[in-house]
């Protein structure tokens, strides 16, 4: 039994045009988002870790050099799981649902400060990777960026949004203008709702 099962995009691929294209998400959801999650079942029965979450084996094998393709793959899956809900169509904008005005408020100043750095370290994540708003167990947020598959779980903080930077990500609709991709990203495409259900289940965890 396959342990990584691709989910289906929530969403049409047409519907995050011209933001992201329908070609974009065929390639990025179909070819590589499915390649993590063939090649991730292969290596997780191979290791023989089917009995563990798939955040346990991220965890568990981060770091070691010998499990490098297995966390690569698994923690890509996880990634993208999360990706395509951290989009809508006619998202983005700078109206944050309630639970997070405060927390951007206080780490950034305000939205305008907050879209600015989540761009910049989005650029200055050399090569590929992922840019983060994070929550830690107090519910205070900030940004983080990291290399390749690596995400916000191994650093112990809880990931509420993520931007693919991978060139696989924007290269169809952007060529090699990153920083366009990030901001249509931020002003067009953000589901905050999920971005809010995510720090929501991170507090309540928190305090559990
Ligand atoms: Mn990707």
């Amino acid at each position: 039994m396959s342990k990584l099962i691709l989910p289906q995009l929530p969403y049409n691929q047409e519907a995050l045009a011209p933001a992201m294209s329908a070609e974009t998400l065929e390639y990025h959801h179909g070819k590589h988002h499915k390649a993590y999650a063939d090649k991730g079942n292969e290596l997780i029965e191979k290791a023989g870790l089917g009995n563990k979450s798939v955040e346990e084996i991220i965890i568990s094998t981060y770091g070691k050099a010998d499990q490098a393709p297995l966390f690569n793959n698994v923690a890509q899956f996880w990634n993208h799981n999360h990706f395509w809900n951290w989009m809508k169509p006619n998202g983005g904008g700078n109206k944050l649902p309630g639970a997070l005005e405060n927390p951007v408020k206080d780490a950034f100043g305000g939205f305008d400060q907050f879209r600015e750095k989540f761009v910049a370290d989005g650029m200055a994540q050399f090569g590929s990777g992922w840019v983060w708003l994070v929550s830690d167990e107090q519910g205070a947020v900030s940004i983080l960026k990291t290399p390749n598959g690596e995400n916000p779980l191994v650093h112990g903080k809880n990931a509420i949004l993520g931007c693919d930077v991978w060139e696989h990500s924007y290269y169809i609709d952007y060529r090699n203008a990153r920083q366009k991709y990030l901001e249509a990203f931020v002003d067009k495409l953000i589901n905050w709702d999920y971005v809010a259900e995510l720090y929501n289940q991170g507090t309540a965890k928190a305090a559990a």
